[in-house]
């Protein structure tokens, strides 16, 4: 890292007032200058923006380095705008079209946006956590020796004190803490205000112990340098300054100059010395709103101190809505100025009218030279980087040989195949597990490529010569992280490693495994990070009523249905060995494609017999999202439609039926996504003039028009009934729509309706004249 330069405080303090400008105009255009053809309230915070302009500025224009990374407080995107727009890195017509179609996003957004946005921010606390596992992947890529000293960077999040409650931060610390993580600074912006008041009492007092009890160095900037000295020479008005409630302050914060007088006079009377005499109401308001967050020698200082590693949190006491006529005020969250007020703040900010969008309006001749030499080196250091894709070749991946396998023993077996054989891709993989590691089948390759760990972890067991299947020792050129149960922590180490190419240059091929039921505890990471592109590979395994002994708790139910509606994220459910080798040789491919995406595959431990084939042509209706594993006769009036673990029994029922079901066909579905995306974008494309059949029309064609169709999941039905909605086919759903429970998959099966006389009933009654 490099060392702090000196910078002019006095170009700071300007750039501040500009980024608070541009900010809260960028707003107040959108809300009251542009068109509104619909009438909906546009909407952005004004005062949000206004609490974080100067560390942005102290930040951005000071302390970053050029590897340095930052996640922005969803809410103050505008500042970062703000921050482009006067580093010549984002238009004007952005800005005009703030929070408009193809505008500058509401919250900064790695896709969206042209600046460029280390980490998409919206979801509070999310953005936060991801620094963390950022950090950790910049440690893992210089340990593999793919990332060089002078390339590594510190990562920074812009976090609402109000954010602080969001419990996946301490997740992510307790993680950090296992790994010793470096290079974070977290600077929180202590406004006191949540979204709907004021928030509660002096929990800074608490969060410095929670972090300081990971292992975090806590630096608490809480008066400006003005108020400080004040304080300090006044004992009596210290302490009465220290108990005022968060809620008191910010309504005094709110009133200003003489609402302070009055209210010293109430309180302190006499001891409060010659001090109201020394400040009329204008001096009072300035000098109690000097908080450490809006004094930038304060913020210079405190960043210019911390320049070793050591994991850092920053409280900057501010107040929301600084310099706005609402500041302070509980209800500002969303508080927009209006015309007037609008008015008043530009004139005091020596804006003139018509010249609003000017980047540097307002700055005096004497100012400007200093102001644009800043800006002029800064510009230097936040050039967008470009996207790190098609780097390493994927090979071919064999299935597993094995008469009968499970889905999750084949996947376990593939790695493992695949370390053996070493090559690129091999080098480049990077498991993590939520201490499932071994019950998902990862284990071999664990015992292969080792565990990640900065400095040498022996593994006891071993060295004591105890017998074990696992080795569990750790060393800097292992390749599985090993992460705590807390599946957030799972998705957000995902979504860093995902990142990986775009925020090093280098690409990872990041596996996650955890169990199928599990993936809805982290969901909002999981969605977090395919919001960002973030590329993986995620292994849900076991999956369904199939687990059977294991019961209900365990046995998942609606991820095929959460994968139906996650953007981003390509859901693949295969039946056997050879559809898993391919469709993980796609994921590959796609986590190293431009215009690719992460893979999900939801696997089972049931053991199945494999099938015979008798050439490859299944293979690309497999990647597509289904195959005739039994074709169809023409005009057939009935066929059978299964995914994944159940396959067993809807070839033994297409045994069965087929003689008295002339033509019955058995489909095999490998991705209900895959298969609803391609039906609803042929649509479109035919909107547009296009006529070309979707995979799953094009499957579904052979069958008669009045033909009924039984579908059959170990999930919810509503993964698979949608087929008949694609060419009028009468649909009979079979799945779990219940909670599971212990059993034999038998008696399973046979109580959840996913049996032989299931399907033949479901056939039976479907072939009934109506
Ligand atoms: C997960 C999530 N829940 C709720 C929200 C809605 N929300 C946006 S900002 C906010 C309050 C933020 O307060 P704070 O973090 O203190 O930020 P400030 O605006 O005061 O700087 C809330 C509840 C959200 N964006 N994300
Ligand atoms: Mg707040």
């Amino acid at each position: 890292m490099l060392k702090p330069v000196t910078t002019d405080i006095d170009a700071l303090k300007t750039i501040d007032e500009r980024l608070r400008w541009l900010s809260a105009w960028t707003i107040h255009h959108a809300n009251h200058i542009r068109d509104n053809d619909d009438g909906l309230k546009v909407g952005g915070h004004q005062a949000s923006c206004a609490s974080m302009t100067a560390i942005m500025a102290a930040l951005y224009f000071h302390a970053l380095g050029q590897n340095d990374r930052v996640a922005v407080k969803p809410h103050a995107g505008p500042v970062l705008h703000a921050i482009h727009y006067l580093l010549g890195t984002q238009s004007r017509e952005a800005l005009e079209n703030f929070r408009g179609f193809g505008g500058a996003q509401s919250y900064p957004s790695r896709t969206k946006d042209r600046i460029p946005v280390d980490f998409s921010t919206g979801s509070v606390g999310l953005g936060v956590a991801i620094t963390l596992f950022a950090s950790l992947v910049q440690d893992y890529l210089t340990a593999h020796g793919w990332l060089d000293e002078q390339d590594r960077g510190r990562f920074v999040a812009l976090i609402g004190d109000a954010e602080l409650d969001e419990g996946n931060i301490y997740e992510a610390i307790i993680e950090g803490a296992k790994h010793d993580v470096r290079n974070l600074w977290w600077i929180v912006d202590y406004n006191r205000q949540s979204l709907d008041a004021t928030s509660a009492d002096r929990m800074f007092e608490r969060f410095d112990e929670i972090f300081r009890s990971c292992g975090w160095r806590v630096v608490e900037l809480r008066y400006g340098k003005k108020l400080q000295r004040t304080l300090d020479h006044n004992a009596a008005l210290n302490d009465w300054f220290e108990q005022l409630s968060n809620a008191e302050l910010s309504a005094l914060h709110y009133q200003g100059g003489a609402a302070w007088r009055k209210r010293i006079e109430a309180d302190l009377g006499k001891k409060a010395g010659s001090f109201l005499k020394e400040h009329d109401d204008a001096a009072l308001a300035s000098l109690f709103t000097d908080l450490g967050g809006h004094c930038m020698e304060t913020l210079v200082e405190a960043f210019d101190a911390a320049q070793d590693d050591v994991p850092t949190l920053f409280i900057a006491w501010t107040i929301k809505g600084f310099g706005l006529p609402f500041a302070g005020h509980k209800d500002n969250h969303a508080g927009l100025m209006n015309p007037t007020q609008l008015v008043a703040l530009r004139e005091a900010m020596g804006v003139r009218e018509g010249h609003e969008w000017e980047p540097l309006e307002g700055v005096g001749d004497n100012a400007r030279p200093a102001v644009e030499a800043l800006v002029e080196r800064t510009r230097i250091a936040r050039e967008k980087r470009t996207r790190s894709f098609g780097t390493v070749a994927v090979p071919h991946l064999l299935a597993p040989t094995g008469e009968e396998q499970s889905t999750q023993a084949a996947f376990g077996r593939i790695l493992l195949d695949l370390s053996k054989a070493g090559g690129d891709l091999a080098d480049r993989i990077v498991t993590t597990s939520p201490d499932v590691t071994v019950s998902t089948n990862l284990g071999a390759w664990v015992n292969q490529r080792g565990l990640f760990r900065r400095s040498e972890t022996p593994d006891v067991f071993a060295q004591a010569k105890i017998a074990s299947a696992q080795k569990w020792g750790g060393n800097n050129s292992g390749q599985h992280i090993e992460l705590g149960i807390a599946e957030s922590n799972l998705f957000l180490m995902l979504a860093a490693a995902g990142l990986s190419g775009d925020l090093f240059g280098t690409r990872l091929f990041p596996i996650g495994t955890l169990y199928d039921p599990f993936i809805a505890r982290g969901l909002d990471s999981l969605n977090y990070a395919c919001y960002q592109d973030a590329r993986f590979l995620l292994v849900a395994t076991p999956s369904g009523i199939t687990l059977g002994p294991e019961g209900g708790a365990h046995q998942s139910i609606n991820p095929p249905l959460i994968a139906l509606g996650q953007p981003g994220l390509r859901h693949y459910e295969p039946a056997y060995a050879d559809e898993l080798a391919a469709m993980m040789e796609e994921a590959f491919r796609l986590i190293d494609d431009p215009a690719g995406e992460s893979t999900y595959l939801r696997l089972s431990t049931r053991s199945i017999v494999q099938i015979e084939r008798r050439d490859d042509s299944w293979r690309d209706g497999a990647l597509r999202g289904g195959y005739w594993l039994r074709e169809p006769g023409p005009n057939a009036e009935a066929a059978i439609v299964a995914m994944g673990a159940v396959m067993p029994e809807a070839l033994a029922a297409w045994e069965e039926l087929s003689e008295d079901v002339p033509g019955l066909g058995l489909l095999a579905v490998t991705s209900p996504d895959l298969l609803h995306r391609g039906w609803t974008s042929a649509q479109a494309a035919r909107w547009a003039g296009e006529r070309k059949p979707s995979h799953i029309e094009r499957l579904l064609s052979p069958l008669s028009p009045n033909a009924g169709v039984v579908t059959l999941a170990d999930a919810a039905p509503a993964s698979l009934s949608w087929l008949g909605g694609v060419l009028g086919h009468r649909v009979a759903p079979l799945g779990v729509e219940k909670f599971g429970q212990t059993g034999s998959l038998a008696e399973l099966y046979a109580a959840y309706r996913l049996d032989g006389a299931a399907i033949t009933e479901a056939v039976a009654e479907l072939l009934l004249p109506a």
